[in-house]
């Protein structure tokens, strides 16, 4: 694996995209954006998305990262979404809380990463990526910036706290500045989160695909993403997803949904996931 995505636990790729990939990406959230009223939009049933997901570009990428086979875990999603000033770190784990569950198996690498390539310039949107550089290993829990990631957390929402907050950020975090067309790749269990550069929210679109190599990492986030969120259900509503099963083969990245629901340990489930705003996009303030 890439040392330095391996050590840091991310990597960031300037102008990944071109324009016309960008403008693709940016089509699919204005009509999942539109799409609240009518409910006949599903993207993940849309082969402009499948593009993306088998981007030539993407995949040689990702060829260079895995030593082997890697699989697209089903789960992808072009967003625009509202960055609110609450801000803190998550990860996108199924096991969250480190050193609790199989994600934290130390005998087998964690191989599962988010792709996300953002379709708009922090200049223009006011919003950010901010990471904590080592906080996908196990070692992290043992260190200070564990407990002071812990602190912010429970002081998210403490207003009159702020400028402390901002001290642990500037502290133990990195903020990404991104472009239009820029891709950051980070292991899944990186502590990370979308960050609005003002003190009101602020809107981003991104895509964000998910791909994980052979073993059990991949297996538990396909559990995760089908069985326990909103993964199953929106194959559930897909009209083509054959044909799209048959494009993923073709770039070899194909693993089935049709896993068995196991119970995983340590497991976080994100609250208030409304599954109609999974299916069909955002309800924003439009
Ligand atoms: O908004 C961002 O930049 C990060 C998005 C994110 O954390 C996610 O989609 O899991
Ligand atoms: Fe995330």
């Amino acid at each position: 694996m890439d040392p330095d995505i391996k050590e840091k636990g991310f990597k960031i790729f300037k102008n990944f995209f071109d324009n016309d990939e960008i403008n693709q990406a940016k089509q699919i959230a204005h009509k999942k954006y539109f799409n609240n009223q009518k409910k006949d939009y599903i993207d993940w049933d849309d082969p402009e998305l499948w593009e993306l997901i088998c981007n030539n570009k993407i995949i040689n990428l990702l060829s260079k990262v895995f030593n082997g086979n890697f699989y697209y875990m089903h789960d992808s999603a072009v967003n625009i979404d509202n960055l609110g000033p609450n801000f803190t770190w998550h990860r996108d784990n199924p096991c969250r809380r480190i050193g609790i569950g199989p994600d934290w198996d130390n005998n087998f690498e964690y191989n599962v990463f988010t792709a996300i390539i953002y379709l708009e310039d922090t200049n223009v949107t006011n919003t950010s990526l901010s990471v904590i550089p080592k906080s996908h290993k196990l070692k992290f829990k043992k260190s200070f910036f564990h407990i002071l990631r812990f602190v912010h957390y429970r002081i998210k929402d403490i207003k009159i706290l702020k400028v402390f907050k901002k001290l642990i950020e500037f502290l133990i975090s990195k903020e990404i500045i991104y472009e239009a067309g820029d891709l950051v790749l980070f292991h899944c269990n990186l502590l990370h989160g979308g960050l609005s550069r003002t003190n009101r929210s602020s809107k981003r679109t991104a895509l964000v695909i998910r791909y994980g190599g052979e073993g059990v990492h991949s297996e538990n986030y396909i559990n995760y993403e089908l069985n326990y969120r909103h993964g199953k259900n929106k194959y559930n509503f897909c009209k083509n997803k054959e044909k799209f099963f048959l494009k993923l083969k073709e770039n070899k990245i194909y693993t089935s949904p049709n896993v068995k629901k196991k119970h995983i340990e340590g497991i976080t489930i994100p609250r208030f996931e409304d599954q109609d705003i999974v299916i069909y996009g955002s309800k924003l303030n439009k």
